[in-house]
């Protein structure tokens, strides 16, 4: 029956049902009145239809369509997979990965020279004698919380920067190419793990929480004697990536986050009983929150008054010192998040089922010790079992995590300190079920001035149920909650290989990555050096230059063609090969794979890569492209010939 005789006779079939929300609306109606039958037969198929659309006035469309562009980057950390990876919101579609602590295959990050000067440049001198033995490097990371640069409060665009608590670093990623830049080991603070940025007036300092409490001097001497281990809180200069300063802290640093003024930051810290075993750890009912005063431990820096350990001057900022006070908090308080609002910091219990709520605007009181330390607590809901962070949509809402209930609870800001001066207010909006035990949430625009309220994306540690099962390690489970009206509606399941462990939202108009390489690009300072050495043109030469043992290949790529089609080295010979790519097409990267050597590199458009192997096999070997390039990849090689060692 077509739509137009259907219409005329009052007859509905499906495709009515399917269609327009105003006509499914009245049929609601229509099938109550005459129980569902009048309804082509389908009693049960129309009525659910109806009560669906009565529940969704105004039908939402959550589908971002083949071709079409998310309206948000999200910054996925890749937790103990060492990476970030990119993903489009709404769709969370994945679009890339930045390797960072790991390894990667296709990029050959960790085998180039241009990654490994990167990975192995800020080593502490303890961490190379340590690693000489095996490579001179770590092979893993544990990257927890990426974080972009600010300018007035809110994203800039320039960097993204995120920590590894597995070997104390934390790494610096360019966002006009979306590779990392420095990666930078923090000297005498044990596991990097809140990591947060400074947004007023800009980024400026990152911030580095050292989670594990250590002796200071670390060396070997010392296991039992808990009053000399040491928390160290750090401030990098986010843009010469030196450590500015360290700040000794009672307790294990966890989360971190600073204010919107540029005075203030804030660490929540557990294990106030210094314990150093897990009862002895959770025993208090109370942990704390550390403020640091930036202008006070600035000046004291300024002023000497420091300790200067393996080059980093450090503060004293424990109990009773002018640089830091704290905050009793229950109960291991975990997260810390600065509210859009600029005024309010919430604090979550953890163990505790309640978000303390402070007021940065009492904080020049308190470090003028006019005011009691938990005077700066102007509200604490009860909002549920396990709140481990919390996300705001800037219009006086803020969302938490319930590890333990598999729930994030929304409530309203202003009615949590109505409610804690006494007046008869429920804070709670709303609880909604996620799919399962959350740890991090993130709303778009959240983390900065301009929170927009449309997104949520919560990061649940398991999936359980969710998806096919894929053997004993399941994957997580990312879910996009929309969050633009008065209720919260979860829209979408994503499942995640280990771990995204934080997340950022950011809109797409504060990024602005390129396409292609500029040629003068400082990733390829030392292979421009070397060519000019050698008397070399990246742009235009191919050469093999001798040197002793050592021999540089230099070539470039033009799809489907590498500039050398042979080259010949003796066996036992360090080889450097040089690769500039020298097209300049969008999406036009190419490849060097040398085959049996272990070697890959990327080249994207307009950039220069270099690897480096010792030529130890004798015979011919063909290098490839890997990257899928042109009609013609598959022809695009060529022969090593590695002539065996005359003996
Ligand atoms: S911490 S699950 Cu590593 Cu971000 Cu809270
Ligand atoms: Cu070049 Cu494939």
């Amino acid at each position: 029956m077509s739509d137009e005789k259907s219409k005329a006779v009052g007859v509905v079939n499906r495709r009515d049902l399917l269609g327009g929300t105003a006509k499914v609306a009245a049929l609601a109606g229509l099938a109550g009145a005459a129980g569902g039958a009048a309804i082509g037969g389908d009693a049960l198929f129309g009525a659910a239809t109806a009560r669906a659309a009565t529940a969704t006035p105004g039908k939402q469309v959550y589908e971002v369509k083949p071709g079409d562009l998310d309206e948000y980057y999200v910054f996925h950390s890749g937790g103990h997979s060492g990476e970030v990876r990119i993903m489009g919101a709404p769709s969370m579609r994945e679009l890339m990965r930045i390797p960072v602590f790991n390894r990667c295959s296709a990029t050959g990050w960790g085998l180039t020279n241009e990654s490994r000067k990167i990975l192995l440049a800020h080593q502490t001198p303890e961490t190379k004698k340590f690693l000489e033995k095996r490579g001179g490097e770590y092979f893993n990371g544990d990257l927890h919380h990426p974080h972009m640069s600010f300018t007035d409060g809110t994203y800039d665009g320039r960097y993204i920067f995120a920590n590894d608590k597995a070997n104390s670093r934390i790494v610096r990623i360019r966002c006009d190419i979306m590779k990392p830049d420095t990666i930078l080991e923090i000297p005498n603070a044990s596991a990097i793990h809140g990591l947060r940025l400074q947004k007023y007036p800009r980024t400026g300092y990152v911030f580095c929480n050292g989670e594990q409490r250590v002796p200071t001097p670390n060396d070997g001497k010392i296991l039992d004697e808990p009053k000399r281990y040491r928390s160290h809180f750090t401030a990098v200069d986010g843009d010469t990536m030196k450590i500015a300063w360290q700040v000794w802290v009672d307790g294990n640093l966890d989360n971190t986050d600073a204010d919107y003024q540029g005075k203030y930051v804030f660490s929540t810290c557990y294990n106030s009983e210094e314990g150093v075993t897990t009862a002895e750890m959770t025993g208090n009912e109370q942990d704390w929150l550390v403020v640091f005063n930036l202008k006070r431990i600035e000046e004291a820096v300024k002023a000497g008054k420091v300790e200067v350990i393996n080059g980093v001057p450090i503060v004293d900022g424990r109990h009773n010192t002018p640089y830091t006070r704290y905050i009793p908090i229950p109960n291991s308080p975990h997260g810390v998040n600065t509210a859009p609002d600029g005024i309010h910091v919430t604090i979550n219990g953890k163990l505790s089922p309640t978000v303390s709520v402070m007021d940065v605007r009492k904080l020049d009181d308190l470090f003028d010790d006019k005011i009691k330390p938990r005077d700066v607590i102007v509200a604490e809901p009860q909002v549920g079992l396990g709140p481990l962070h919390t996300a705001y949509d800037g219009r006086g809402n803020a969302y938490t995590t319930l590890f333990l209930d598999s729930q994030v609870v929304k409530w309203n800001i202003d009615k949590a300190i109505r409610a804690f001066k006494g007046e008869k207010v429920d804070p709670i909006v709303q609880k909604l079920d996620v799919h399962y035990q959350p740890g991090h949430l993130h709303s778009s625009m959240g983390q900065t001035k301009e929170a927009d309220g449309k997104w949520l994306i919560v990061l649940n540690k398991f999936s359980k149920d969710r998806f096919l099962n894929v053997g004993p390690l399941k994957p997580e489970n990312d879910q996009l909650i929309d969050i633009s009206g008065d209720e919260m509606k979860l829209v979408h399941d994503g499942p995640t290989f280990a771990e995204p462990h934080d997340t950022l939202i950011v809109h797409r108009s504060k990024v602005n990555p390129k396409s292609v390489y500029t040629r003068d690009d400082p990733m390829w300072e030392d292979a421009r050096q070397q060519a000019k050495k050698d008397g070399v043109d990246l742009d235009n030469d191919a050469k093999v230059i001798r040197d002793g043992n050592k021999v540089r290949v230099y070539m470039w790529s033009r799809a489907p063609a590498f500039g050398l089609e042979e080259f010949k080295v003796n066996q036992g010979d360090e080889v450097t090969v040089y690769v500039s790519n020298m097209d300049d097409v969008d999406d036009l990267t190419h490849g060097f794979t040398m085959t049996n050597h272990g070697v890959c590199m990327e080249i994207g458009p307009q950039m220069t890569a270099s690897v480096t192997f010792t030529a130890d096999r004798p015979g011919v070997h063909w290098y490839y492209c890997q990257w899928f390039c042109h009609a013609l990849h598959m022809e695009m090689g060529g022969r090593m010939l590695v002539e065996p060692r005359s003996t």
